[in-house]
């Protein structure tokens, strides 16, 4: 047997012997690296007679492409052979029982929440947010809540033992508990320049407690500042939102004449409902239910917000989320939002995939 001959079925069997990438690459090196077997009769070839050059370069390249060519086949096969083996091991058992539901839920107050968010994203609104423990000139003063608004009476307002002195005070006044989230919207007022379309989700803190009030309680509000903002915007949003919310696309809406001291005019709007046997549906059936307050804002606010109200104005909304949640869900008791009771979060939670999507609310 010629040594070329000998070395490819060495190289051969070196090669079909290696059982994974890292030996098959040190066969590799053994056969054509620096210090290689073929590389050293490469070498040789210097020494061979001039007329037996020719063959003999020929006979060594051909050796080099036919390792070259076993290497690349044996690699091949080293790889397809190690999907196999993957393919083998991760096999899916699709007899396999479902994993357990996780047994988490969505209170109903984060689900109303996040659609009503989710409804005004869809109009342009962003959230904007603030302090719970709020400073007298952004809860009252600059919303144009007079010093002897029955509002401010200790047996509706917490008052904290803290005091900070608000802008355009010279004497400091005890922090409050929010009573609502309107002074979001002041201080949005104050810091950025119109146009403002912002929803304002939170806690909020009234010292009432009975069946229907909740010391803690959430609140939706809305504002919207431009320059040519006008009654016919408030309508037309608000319309689409209750429709919205609560899927019913013929809802009736009524505003009714009311009064807020921080818009003007302002406006109470009822839906469409029937009440029988005390149980309330919602939608075209002739009987009337408030759901929540609304006004042009009054330009004393803007004002009070370093804005000119000769060129800026807008709407403002608030209202309450269990309330809203009660009426969408069909939940008949306030107090029950805040017992943390599993059964009744297992009965009225929703699963996490029930997540409304907040894609056009939630930047900035
Ligand atoms: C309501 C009803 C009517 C309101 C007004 C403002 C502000 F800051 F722009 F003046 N914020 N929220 C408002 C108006 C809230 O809730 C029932």
């Amino acid at each position: 047997m010629s040594d070329t001959n000998e070395l490819l079925s060495s190289a051969r069997a070196a090669i079909a012997g290696a059982g994974d990438p890292a030996s098959l690459d040190a066969v590799r090196i053994e056969y054509l690296g620096k210090k290689g077997k073929l590389t050293e009769l490469m070498k040789g070839l210097g020494s061979v007679p001039p007329e037996q050059r020719k063959e003999r370069g020929a006979a060594l390249n051909q050796l080099k492409n036919d390792i070259t060519a076993e290497l690349e086949r044996r690699t091949e096969s080293l790889n397809s052979g190690a999907l196999d083996a993957r393919l083998a091991a991760e096999k899916v058992d699709i007899t396999l029982p479902p994993r357990p539901a996780p047994d988490g839920r969505i209170h109903p107050i984060s689900q109303t929440i996040d659609e009503i968010v989710s409804i005004f994203g869809d109009m342009g609104f962003v959230v904007a947010e603030g302090p719970d423990i709020e400073e007298d000139f952004y809860n009252f003063t600059a919303l144009n809540i007079p010093p002897e608004h029955p509002a401010r009476q200790t047996q509706d307002t917490f008052y904290l033992n803290v005091t900070s002195t608000s802008p355009g005070a010279t004497e400091p006044s005890p922090m409050v508990l929010r009573t609502h989230t309107s002074p979001v919207q002041i201080r949005t007022m104050m810091s950025q320049k119109p146009p403002i379309r912002i929803i304002v989700p939170g806690r909020t803190y009234r010292s009432d407690h009975d069946a229907t009030h909740s010391p803690n309680f959430h609140q939706v509000e809305g504002l919207v500042i431009d320059t040519s903002t006008h009654m016919g915007h408030l309508k037309g949003c608000l319309i689409d939102f209750a429709r919205a919310f609560f899927d019913v696309p013929d809802l009736p809406l009524r505003f009714r004449p009311s009064h807020f001291p921080f818009t003007e005019p302002s406006a109470e709007v009822d839906i469409g409902c029937s009440r029988k046997s005390g149980e309330i549906k919602i939608g075209n059936f002739g009987d009337w239910l408030e759901v929540l307050g609304c006004g042009m804002v009054h330009p004393k606010v803007i004002a009070n917000c370093g804005l000119d109200p000769a060129i800026y104005q807008g709407f403002a909304f608030g209202m309450g989320i269990e309330r809203m949640a009660m009426l969408k869900y069909g939940i008949p008791d306030l107090r029950t939002f805040y017992e943390a009771d599993m059964r009744w979060l297992k009965h009225y939670g929703f699963a996490p995939v029930d997540m409304p999507s907040t894609t056009g609310g939630l930047a900035r």
